[in-house]
């Protein structure tokens, strides 16, 4: 039973005082599926657990690092190609952005599109998404905002809105797409079809194939915000789960494999060493490492033809000048 304090502290407020804002999109730690990954022949630690408030703050530096091109790629690509992917995309959409992500990418389309009806962000992580919510409903009174806390990985119940909207745009910006293989972004682009119906469409950030001297200095940069961003995750399970890793006996890896045309970053451990997690030793042996992200990048066909697996008819894809980030528009007939 909780007592009265975090009672209140789970619902934002503690002594009767409002709590800062949470600017993280914390995914909660689960022990059971930390250990799972951890206990494995390859050992590994999924992406989603390096969002707490540091690693938030860590990935905003590293979105603003000269190495780090998706982030303000991906947005002058949107900047430039809006009013054209507003008469693409038509009137009153209603927006599905699969994890509620940065504010500024969806105040973006919604400046672009013509009278979105809504504008239905899903998370699992309730707080932030109430709170990005709240923000645009108050910025965009025309817009419908309805949030749905669900995994967006499983098929889920979209919410009635007042105004029916005229076609649904899924939007999922930011080439997080590029954290599943390709085998689960297949599955995702499935789920991602369903919701958007017939007529209905994708938006969708992809990080192109290219120079794998540019993507590895992406994944590697000069400050160690990277490597800072990676090894913070293991800080968390030392204060969330008790763990005793030791973060000087760690040091951060990121890999680009050409063949699978995807970045593993990696969490290597410097010497032989036994970790405790929730009361289970996990031995390391000296240059094991714990994968901790991939980050998959496409050509434009290749991405066009997986879209197509799932349903998708592709109708336009945008590049910047340096042909380094795709968005593409793509549809359900
Ligand atoms: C948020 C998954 C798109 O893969 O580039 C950035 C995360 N990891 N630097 C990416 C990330 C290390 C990022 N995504």
């Amino acid at each position: 039973m909780p007592d009265h304090d975090s009672q209140l502290a789970s619902i934002g407020f503690v002594d009767g005082v409002p709590l800062p804002p949470p600017d993280s999109r914390d995914v909660a730690l689960d022990a059971s599926e930390v250990l799972a990954g951890l206990t494995a022949p390859q050992k590994r630690l999924s992406p989603k657990w390096f969002y707490d408030q540091r690693g938030s703050e860590l990935f905003d530096e590293i979105c603003k690092l000269a190495e780090y091109y998706p982030t303000r790629t991906e947005l002058a690509v949107m900047r430039k190609h809006g009013a054209e992917l507003a008469d693409l995309v038509g009137p009153r959409a209603a927006v599905i952005e699969f994890g509620a992500g940065s504010n500024t990418k969806v105040r973006l389309l919604l400046d672009h599109l013509i009278e979105p009806a809504a504008y239905v962000p899903v998370d699992v992580s309730g707080e932030y998404l109430a709170q990005q919510a709240e923000e645009l409903a108050s910025d965009y009174p025309g817009v419908h905002v309805q949030p749905v806390v669900a995994d967006f990985t499983q098929p889920f119940e979209l919410p009635e809105h007042p105004v029916t909207p005229e076609t649904n745009l899924v939007f999922f910006p930011g080439s997080t797409i590029g954290n599943f293989t390709r085998a689960q972004a297949l599955e995702l682009l499935e789920v991602m079809a369903a919701e958007a119906k017939p007529g209905g469409g994708l938006l969708i950030g992809v990080d192109l194939r290219k120079d794998p001297a540019v993507i590895s200095a992406a994944y590697n940069d000069s400050r160690g915000v990277t490597a800072e961003f990676n090894l913070n995750v293991l800080a968390r399970l030392n204060r969330e789960l008790g763990a005793t890793f030791d973060l000087e006996r760690f040091r951060h890896e990121a890999v680009y494999d050409e063949d699978q045309g995807r970045i593993e970053m990696r969490l290597v451990s410097t010497c032989a060493q036994t970790v405790t997690i929730a009361s289970v030793d996990v031995p390391l042996e000296q240059d094991e490492y714990i994968i901790t992200e991939y980050s998959h990048k496409y050509s434009i066909d290749e991405f066009r033809a997986l879209a197509r697996r799932a349903g998708f008819v592709p109708a336009r894809t945008w590049v910047d000048d340096d042909i380094l980030f795709s968005v593409h528009y793509l549809k359900v007939q």
